[in-house]
């Protein structure tokens, strides 16, 4: 029993002079507030890095830490310099009565409940905490483009980034105001130690502000976030890490989730990576079960097709060479698969690090205007991304998004011969190397309906064609109601929709398809489906009548042809 004691006061004093030791030597970092089961920490120094205030004993992957003393924190002064905070979070707050969802698509009284700052989780894998990284890590200029962002929010992001990261590692935060309503967040925020805010004169979007903040920067890697994070324990050095290592990676954290309801902070699996369908639509998608078998070491990068796009870290010579973004995308959307097509085909790779975690509120919709409408500038940036990069798989995007046909994107020219210059592979080479899990359609899978209000329109009798009431759903339409959209040809089986004659008021049939035969050539304009050669649109006239082609009226009733995929 006596012996026992003895050992305890002895391990207790061995503690006690090493935690002293180490208070009295630790540089002037700043450090995170101890979270309820934030036990495990180690620093961007390749020796084992003792958090300051624990005694911590490795064995194998197992870490043991005694509670020594209460970790030193930088003051409010040190850190925020001359904000004040309290009066720039206090200016703007919720009046009684106001939705809290309704300007930020998030609950903002919980946001700003939690103030500037807040203990979480430690959510990497156990193993993280010993990773070891190169003491000479470059410093990154950290890039935070913001559009009527709220406040708490905001801040929130700086603050996590200032409290959670080596100060050596920050250059500088750059905070790009993309034209929000009060220009005096920008200038509030510019007055925190290290960040510096570009406002917009007018509104540019997310693709451009970034453009902007890349080219003012003054690190040589540079650091994307959203407005609304939080980044966690040792987020940034495993990914300057592989960025120092290779500048040609273009690497990602485990993107955590905070509750867009309650804001707690919770962890995200391990097992995503970044996917996408035909129709260019993002998702988060399991590992395929060959490389996650293979993965003996969780703490390994996870390679990925895609970016979500938000969070992520390059080398700022790289992403100039491989020519920044595309600046004529608009405001939101597209840019990440561009981005990811682009690195990929021109000689990089993504990854997604589990040792990296930072948190982000994912939103059901977005709170901001489109200036040019969400679906049009969806529409124009993805079609970018097809157009440029695709090749011939770009007719499964148009197949999955037949809306897109005929909406204007504006000229790709430069982007054609930048991808020219960097002598990119080819799409092909992208979907066999980087994504074979991404299946090509077969021709026959892909048919819609083309609905007009209740309506679809339908053959009938050997060339006959009519409306009917839609029937049937999903799959189970009639094949009367079935078509499939190939440009240019509206086809059923072997037989096409064609004119009979180039004026207007002649009535449509249906006959033998032949694609080079110029009746039956279409394409989609707006809503419309539109004759190519005579430039009529298709028109129901009356629903007991056959359609007829007649001058293109896109506001038309009549001439509104939606196309809805069916399996
Ligand atoms: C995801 C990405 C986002 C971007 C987007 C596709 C993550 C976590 N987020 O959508 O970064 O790649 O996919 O484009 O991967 N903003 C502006 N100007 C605008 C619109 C937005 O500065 O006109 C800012 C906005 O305040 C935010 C950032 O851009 O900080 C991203 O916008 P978001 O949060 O609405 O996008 P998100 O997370 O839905
Ligand atoms: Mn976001």
């Amino acid at each position: 029993m006596r012996r026992i004691r003895a050992n305890a006061i002895a391990i207790l004093t061995v503690a006690w002079i090493l935690g002293t030791f180490y208070y009295l030597w630790q540089d002037s970092k700043p450090h995170t507030p101890p979270s309820s089961t934030d036990s495990r920490s180690r620093g961007h120094g390749g020796q084992p890095k003792v958090v300051p205030g624990r005694l911590e004993i490795h064995r194998d992957d197992r870490t043991i830490a005694l509670i020594v003393t209460q970790p030193p924190r930088l003051d409010q002064g040190q850190l925020l310099g001359g904000f004040d905070e309290k009066s720039y979070l206090s200016a703007k707050t919720l009046k009684p009565g106001d939705d809290p969802y309704r300007e930020h698509a998030f609950n903002l009284q919980e946001s700003d409940r939690l103030g500037s700052e807040r203990a979480i989780r430690d959510t990497r894998h156990y193993r993280c905490a010993s990773m070891n990284y190169d003491v000479d890590l470059p410093s990154t200029s950290i890039i935070i483009t913001f559009h009527n962002e709220a406040r708490s929010t905001l801040l929130r992001t700086i603050k996590s980034v200032l409290t959670r990261t080596p100060s050596s590692l920050i250059q500088e935060i750059i905070l790009i105001d993309d034209f929000s309503t009060d220009p005096d967040d920008c200038q509030l925020l510019s007055r925190i130690p290290k960040v510096r805010c570009l406002r917009n004169g007018r509104r540019e979007g997310l693709i451009r502000s970034r453009v902007r903040g890349a080219n003012s920067a003054s690190a040589s890697v540079l650091t994307f976030l959203d407005s609304h994070c939080e980044v966690n324990t040792d987020w940034l050095q495993p990914m300057l890490q592989r960025v120092k290592e290779d500048h040609t990676r273009v690497v990602s954290p485990i993107i955590d989730v905070i509750s867009l309801d309650n804001f707690a902070y919770l962890a995200a699996s391990a097992d995503l990576r970044g996917g996408f369908d035909w129709s260019l639509h993002f998702k988060w998608e399991q590992i395929p079960i060959e490389q996650k078998m293979a993965r003996s070491d969780p703490t390994q990068p996870i390679r990925t097709p895609v970016i979500a796009g938000g969070i992520f870290v390059m080398d700022k010579s790289w992403f100039n060479h491989l020519g920044q973004y595309d600046t004529h995308m608009d405001i939101w959307g597209g840019e990440n698969f561009e981005l990811s097509f682009r690195v990929w085909m021109c000689g990089g790779s993504l990854e997604i690090l589990p040792c990296s975690r930072v948190g982000h509120v994912f939103r059901k919709r977005h709170p901001y205007d489109f200036p040019e409408g969400n679906a049009l500038t969806y529409i124009k940036n993805t079609r970018r991304a097809a157009e440029v990069w695709m090749d011939e798989y770009k007719q499964y995007y148009y197949q999955a998004r037949p809306s897109a046909q005929g909406k204007a994107y504006g000229s790709i020219t430069d982007r054609v011969t930048l991808r020219r210059k960097l002598n990119c592979k080819p799409f092909r080479w992208y979907m066999e190397n980087i994504y074979p899990e991404l299946r090509v359609p077969e021709q026959e899978a892909v048919s819609s309906v083309l609905r007009q209000g209740g309506l679809c329109l339908e053959s009938k009798g050997p060339e006959g064609l009519g409306l009917g009431e839609c029937r049937g759903i999903g799959g189970n339409r009639p094949q009367a109601q079935r078509w499939e959209l190939i440009e240019p040809l509206i086809r059923q089986h072997d037989l096409c929709l064609a004119i009979t004659a180039f004026t207007a008021g002649s009535k449509v049939k249906m006959e033998p398809c032949n694609s080079k035969e110029p009746r039956q050539k279409w394409k989609p304009k707006g809503a419309a489906l539109q004759h190519m050669v005579s430039g009529l649109c298709l028109d129901s006239q009356s629903p007991t009548s056959p359609p007829v082609i007649m001058q293109c009226r896109p506001q038309l009733a009549s001439q509104i042809w939606e196309p809805q995929i069916i399996s």
